[in-house]
């Protein structure tokens, strides 16, 4: 399949099967802790009865290899150049109960008119079946085409994908989580990624600690910001982010 032109013509993909039932079960595993504190969103958009563990890189290095995942980093450079960033990675839980989130698309907070070029790529990793009850994110195919001041609700489509599979889509597309009318919880994780020139959501220079850094693969230091976009986005004192942590 190729993705990255049915990325850009549809404005998403599905990839089924990427990950196994043993790793999605791991990956579950690392996160039971952390919904065990029952923190639930702090507004509609975050979702009353929805739990978000934000800053999965700082909690398990489980995490890495779907932030580094090969066919997703591929979309990602076709869309966004070489150099692009890890922007945000979370964890959503979807309990029963919880209303459709509304529409939005993910690179809405950088401030320029669309239609236009995606400022973003977004995944969504289904560690459960995603059903038409459930929660599945909603979706808008074509949407990523949209000016910006239309949002049409009755035309976003469930995506159904079995656990273990990946939504990707562009920063332009819009889409949303989906009510919970079913009596389990939703999981999913997002991760999403931006051009080398923009502000990423999350700041994983403090958010991994220093001590941390060395254990990530070195495209992964380079994907939270250990980097320089060329001629030196990025230095610190004048040098390369690494060698200034290293001394
Ligand atoms: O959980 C989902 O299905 C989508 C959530 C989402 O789009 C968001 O929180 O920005």
């Amino acid at each position: 399949m190729d993705h990255p032109g049915e990325l850009e013509q549809n404005g998403y993909v599905i990839l089924e099967g990427v990950l196994k039932r043993h790793r999605i079960d791991a990956l579950r595993r690392e996160l039971e802790p952390h919904f065990d504190r029952r923190l639930f969103g702090r507004n509609p958009f975050e979702g009353r009865k929805t739990q978000r563990i934000y800053g999965l890189l700082s909690k398990s290095r489980l995490f890495d290899g779907l932030v580094e995942h090969p066919a997703v980093l591929d979309a990602c450079e076709a869309t966004l150049g070489p150099g692009f960033l890890l922007s945000v990675a979370h964890a959503i839980l979807i309990h029963p109960g919880e209303v459709a989130q509304s529409l939005h698309h993910d690179d809405s907070f950088y401030p320029l008119p669309r239609p236009r070029k995606a400022l973003g790529v977004s995944t969504i990793w289904a560690l459960d079946d995603f059903t038409e009850d459930n929660g599945a994110t909603r979706i808008v195919p074509g949407s990523h085409h949209w000016n910006g001041e239309e949002t049409d609700e009755s035309a976003a489509q469930p995506v159904i994908m079995p656990a273990g599979s990946v939504l990707i889509f562009l920063g332009t597309l819009y889409h949303g989580g989906g009510a919970n009318r079913s009596t389990g919880t939703r999981l999913g994780l997002t991760i999403q990624y931006c051009p080398p020139w923009a502000r990423q959501q999350e700041n994983f220079i403090l958010g991994v600690s220093a001590d941390e850094v060395p254990d990530l693969s070195p495209r992964l230091q380079e994907l939270i910001g250990y980097g320089i976009h060329p001629p030196f986005m990025g230095h610190v004192d004048g040098r390369h982010p690494l060698k200034a942590l290293h001394t």
